[in-house]
């Protein structure tokens, strides 16, 4: 696959990790706490992110680390935003 742009982003991208946690729960659509594989993808479409449901695979890769299909834990969630700012080019300051 030869994908010269895959992503766009045209919102404010820049935040705090407070702020992306914030974000992150507006797309917790059963409120269980969690983020689902496929709610993370609506997070990441509601970027304009080309390939959201793609990215949002490997991001469940890369940051699911006890690989039960949920980001659940402030681990993962750490995982998580290291994989948004060195791919999706997200501005995520620690405070
Ligand atoms: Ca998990």
């Amino acid at each position: 696959m030869a994908f010269v742009c895959c992503y766009q982003v045209k919102q404010p991208n820049q935040m705090t990790v407070e702020e992306f946690k914030a974000w992150l729960r507006g797309f917790d659509g059963d409120q269980d706490g969690r983020i689902s594989r496929e709610e993370l993808k609506e997070a990441l479409q509601s970027l304009r992110i080309w390939f959201g449901g793609w990215k949002a695979r490997q991001v469940m890769k890369e940051a699911d680390m006890d690989r039960n299909g949920h980001l659940d834990n402030d681990n993962e969630i750490e995982k998580l935003v290291t994989y948004a700012q060195q791919n999706l080019h997200m501005k995520i300051y620690q405070h």
